[in-house]
């Protein structure tokens, strides 16, 4: 039996899950997503992740056609529905079918997506060995634009910054504000170690509030490992003791290496590998069975 998902509603097996060429979403990228996972039977930060489809969704206007605990449900059932426990989860929402015009009144009705697929992970050499990442030019989007606080479905400005990436012979970019600051990468959020502390970029330097990184934050304190939520520049990471990223696909990964520049002794370090293990131990236990 192939993979069910969920389109306003209704389970269509993979091949027929189709939306309208008219959608807003793909004529524009208007809409809003979320990336979550399930660990064994658990979905890891449920509400977080649907809190900020829902922020998300009201940022741009969009209202979404179900109650918090109605999309709760239709997450749970597509789960059940595919016989899944290790799971990666897409939710979409888009402002639905339009015209050809921008015009979001036109639209009479969000469209609601739902798909449960396998996970697919950096590969474990990364994991293990750590990656190298560079800097590139794209910069992250200003807040006056589409702020990055926002999942949208017009992820446009990360690809380019991905390519820049790939086109360095990498697999990951860290994207600049417009102030030069360091803000994060095309997926995921970046942390720094230096000495026994713990250092991220702050919202307003322009990073998406990531539900990993709000749980790295909150082991942090629970360990009694000072964390400080600082503007950082390429020079602070460049002499970091160790750096990794966080995101729900990612989780934590290492980074042994930016802009050439070997960062700590160049091998994935003591407090990230501590961090997995705390942030392995939190997903066996903080999350919503379905
Ligand atoms: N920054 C950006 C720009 C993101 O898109 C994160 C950080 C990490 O946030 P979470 O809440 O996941 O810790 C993200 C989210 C994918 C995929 O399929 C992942 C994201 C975005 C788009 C696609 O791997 N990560």
């Amino acid at each position: 039996m192939g993979l069910k998902i969920y389109i306003d509603g209704k389970y269509y097996q993979k091949e027929d899950a189709k939306v309208s060429v008219f959608d807003h979403g793909l004529l524009y990228g208007d809409g809003v997503f979320e990336g979550i996972r399930t660990y064994d039977g658990l979905i890891f930060k449920l509400k977080e992740h649907i809190d900020r489809l829902y922020q998300s969704a009201h940022a741009i206007m969009l209202e979404i056609p179900m109650a918090k605990d109605e999309m709760v449900e239709a997450v749970k059932k597509t789960l059940r529905e595919n016989e899944m426990k290790d799971a990666y989860i897409r939710l979409i929402v888009t402002r639905g079918i339009g015209d050809l015009g921008l015009d979001p009144r036109k639209c009479s009705k969000p469209t609601v997506i739902i798909i449960t697929d396998k996970i697919k992970l950096y590969s474990q050499e990364f994991c293990e060995k750590g990656l190298e990442i560079v800097t590139i030019s794209t910069q992250r989007n200003i807040h006056e634009s589409v702020n990055p606080q926002i999942k949208s479905l017009n992820y446009l400005n990360n690809i380019l910054a991905k390519v820049e990436a790939i086109n360095a012979g990498v697999e990951e970019a860290i994207m600049l504000n417009s102030e030069g600051y360091v803000a994060e990468c095309t997926g995921d959020n970046i942390f720094m170690v230096k000495g026994d502390a713990l250092y991220t970029p702050p919202i307003h330097s322009g990073v998406l509030r990531g539900i990993t990184r709000g749980a790295v934050i909150d082991i942090a304190h629970l360990k009694e490992i000072p964390i400080h939520e600082e503007v950082l520049t390429r020079y602070d990471l460049f002499n970091a003791d160790e750096m990794f990223l966080t995101g729900t696909a990612a989780e934590i990964i290492p980074v042994i290496k930016m802009d050439r520049r070997k960062i700590g002794d160049g091998k994935p370090g003591k407090m990230t590998a501590k961090l997995i293990t705390e942030f392995h131990k939190l997903t066996k236990v903080d999350g919503v069975r379905f």
